[in-house]
């Protein structure tokens, strides 16, 4: 990605800003595991749509002043004796030319900085990334930073930058859907392996081992998510991960898995017949998600709510299995169905913004699905989908997913 992109994001976010306001965005922190090991580092999502860079410890400012905006970033120093055992620090050099902020800075200076330019302003308006997942999570660098700043300067109230920056987020440029479709595009290709060497009495885990092997070999660096290789009953268990399970004869797969190309996310659910082909039974289960995803896909155009999606899974799902005696009426379907139909996808998986009304540039993802826990069956769908100016575009429409489709992919044809 070009480091206009991250220019114009920086630009689209100030520009409604009223002036004085001061916009402080972190990058994140390492995260301690055990011993002397941490978690791999990966950037808050905002800090990097901003400025392309995902290296931990650094703050974007922002400043914008009589209607002009300065920008400064501020990293570590490098260290000639740390630098021999976990490499290089980000030069500045580097800094610049990935996020095309002229500006940077020693992090040593920040806050002596900050205090210069809350001085210069009459009515300072600080804004600070104050997501928050619940209650029990850790505190946060900008709660730290929030404390600090209310004992200095009583008189300054930060404000939550969050929401302004998710709204840019929900409308996705050209390149970065180029991205999304990179990341689907890989996780085809992984799919493709794990279908064509998958066989009755395999591990879940042996057949992730395919998908994942063509990943690392193109490069990608991480998954969008913990992938799900779900037979039988586990594929009724939503977000299952252990994938330790060995898959029966008989037992239908669930994939739901994601390539991350460039911190971009794929998400996509195929389920196929271990042994190659849908019993009856599946056959006819199967085709009613497909059906609904179908009748969801139908709809999709700019200007519907999201909720439409919802209601038109449910309705469509009930709808099928009331033919085959199922289900009566809506509140049964709970027992069948328990989650919502779509979210955007992004910089996350279960990317940010509000969810209410469609928008030309939003990528969502649709993916009904059925679970039958007493008959070790779950079914579920999902594609990636752009909503265009006159409806949509299936952005994963590559990958099989008709009953003869997947049957002829997992023979290898
Ligand atoms: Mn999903």
């Amino acid at each position: 990605m070009k480091s206009d992109f991250y220019i114009d994001n920086r630009k689209r976010l100030m520009d409604p800003l009223s002036d004085e306001s001061i916009v402080i965005v972190y990058s994140g922190n390492m995260m301690y595991k055990t011993g002397d090991e941490t978690y791999p580092f990966t950037p808050n999502r905002n800090f990097f749509y901003l400025t392309g860079i995902d290296r931990d410890n650094m703050i974007l400012v922002m400043i914008k002043s009589k209607q002009t905006c300065r920008e400064k970033l501020f990293i570590e120093n490098n260290d000639p004796v740390l630098s021999r055992w976990i490499g290089e620090k980000l030069s500045h050099e580097e800094a610049e030319k990935l996020s095309g902020i002229t500006n940077i800075q020693s992090i040593d200076s920040f806050e002596k900085s900050l205090h210069y330019d809350i001085a210069s302003l009459l009515q300072p308006k600080v804004w600070l990334d104050f997501q928050r997942r619940g209650w029990q999570e850790a505190v946060t660098w900008e709660q730290t930073l929030h404390i600090s700043l209310s004992t200095k300067y009583p008189y300054i109230t930060p404000r939550h930058i969050g929401p302004a920056i998710h709204a840019l987020r929900r409308i996705k440029q050209p390149e970065e859907i180029k991205l999304i479709e990179k990341a689907i595009d890989l996780t085809h290709q992984g799919l493709t392996e794990l279908v064509t060497h998958c066989q009755p009495g395999m591990m879940e885990y042996e057949l992730e081992a395919y998908f994942d092997f063509i990943l690392r070999k193109n490069g990608v660096t991480d998954k969008a998510f913990k992938t799900i290789a779900a037979c039988g009953k586990n594929a009724a268990t939503l977000h299952y991960c252990d994938n330790c399970a060995v898959s029966g004869e008989s037992d239908l797969l669930l994939l739901d898995l994601g390539a991350q190309w460039e911190y971009y996310s794929a998400d996509i659910t195929r389920t196929i017949p271990v042994c190659g082909h849908f019993s009856n039974t599946q056959k006819t289960l199967y085709q009613i998600v497909l059906d609904t995803q179908q009748a969801v896909i139908d709809r999709i155009k700019p200007g519907l709510l999201f909720e439409e999606l919802n209601k038109t899974a449910r309705k469509e799902l009930l709808k099928g299995l009331q033919t085959i005696g199922k289900c009566q009426n809506d509140s049964d379907l709970q027992e069948f169905y328990y989650h919502g139909v779509s979210h955007y996808l992004g910089l996350d998986t279960h990317d940010v913004g509000q969810r209410d009304v469609l928008e030309p540039g939003m990528v969502i993802t649709v993916e009904p699905g059925l679970y039958f826990r007493d008959e070790n069956i779950g079914i579920r769908i999902e594609d990636d989908v752009l909503i265009t100016q006159k409806g949509y575009q299936i952005l994963s429409c590559k990958i099989p997913k008709t009953v003869n489709d997947i049957e002829k992919w997992m023979k290898g044809s």
